[in-house]
């Protein structure tokens, strides 16, 4: 499931990169092993779909590249600090991440545990300070990334998966739940994309609506990968939803396949009415699910060609 890095947004690629290796918190004389850690987790080559999403929803409704892209890493820098503390062994107990081992394992747990709070409370900061956003802007900003983080967002997803997840569950509780842990932060950067570039509340609503049904895919997707995939392709450990309450082992691998292709085909229509039919992010969204689908085994066909343009 990777953007290629000769892809068409490699440029965009490399400017959330560098712009990461800047945003790494600064730590006190002596402490190099908190700022590894951070290092390690914030610039471990992942595929940076959530700034990259940002800055596309922001540059392509006119708004100003610099500040989505600081919004973005603000995001990224939320989504880093989840997979460690997901990685821990009181969560998921992962080994390895991003092709390298998870970072309580390279680090310790209680310098994981700290990094994650310090790459957690850098990106307020981040959005605290974006250039040339208004003061009602950035609030805004703020506030989205609080609710995609809190309570009713990751925390309180994560807390039914681990809580709930170990039982039966229906398909509307998983993808509740889904949509919180997963789908939250692909809604804050649409979100974040769409305040630093002023977008009008009937585009809001579109992209809104087209970052909920990506994150449900994107799930789902992630799902199968655990059922499927060659850990040495992915870069994580598979075989951690043995015995878990997902879609896929309520439904079966086929019918989580059409669900699938119903949330992209669903995310496309709204994107759509936003941007057209043949817009960056559009590719972005085909090329994420045709990628999955190949890293998963499975028959890339119908996919190419439907990327090809409806
Ligand atoms: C307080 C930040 C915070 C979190 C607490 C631990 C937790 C609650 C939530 C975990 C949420 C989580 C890790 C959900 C899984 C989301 C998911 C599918 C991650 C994989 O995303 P990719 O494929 O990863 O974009 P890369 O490595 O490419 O960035």
């Amino acid at each position: 499931m990777s953007p290629s890095p000769d892809g068409p947004n490699s440029a965009l690629l490399s400017r959330i990169d560098a712009r990461l290796a800047d945003l790494v918190p600064v730590v006190l004389a002596g402490q190099q092993g908190l700022e590894a850690a951070m290092r390690d987790s914030l610039l471990a080559p992942g595929k940076r779909l959530r700034p990259l999403i940002a800055a596309i929803v922001a540059q392509d409704l006119g708004g100003p590249l610099d500040a989505a892209l600081d919004a973005g890493c603000a995001v990224e820098m939320v989504h880093a600090a989840s997979l460690i503390l997901d990685d821990l062994p009181c969560m998921d107990d992962a080994t390895l991440r991003r092709g390298r081992p998870a970072i309580h394992r390279g680090h310790g747990e209680d310098v994981a545990v700290l990094a994650s709070i310090a790459m957690l409370t850098e990106a307020f900061a981040v959005l605290s300070r974006i250039e040339g956003l208004s003061p009602e802007r950035r609030n805004a900003a703020v506030g989205v990334l609080a609710s995609a983080v809190g309570a009713l967002g990751l925390v309180g997803g994560q807390y039914q998966d681990l809580r709930g997840g170990r039982g039966p569950r229906s398909a509307q509780d998983i993808g509740d739940a889904n949509g919180r842990k997963t789908g939250a932060l692909f809604l804050s950067a649409v979100e974040l994309g769409a305040i630093v570039a002023g977008a009008t509340p009937g585009q809001r609503a579109n992209l809104s609506a087209f970052a909920a049904e990506l994150g449900l895919a994107f799930q789902l997707l992630d799902d199968l990968l655990d059922l499927t995939a060659d850990p040495a392709a992915i870069g994580k450990d598979v075989g951690r939803d043995a015995g878990k309450s997902t879609v896929v082992a309520l439904v079966g691998v086929e019918r989580t396949q059409r669900l699938v292709e119903r949330h992209i085909g669903a995310a496309r229509a709204h994107l759509e009415t936003v941007f057209g039919a043949d817009s960056r992010l559009d590719a972005l969204v085909c090329s994420l699910a045709l990628s999955a689908r190949k890293g998963s085994g499975e028959p890339a066909q119908a996919l190419e060609q439907e990327s090809g343009r409806r």
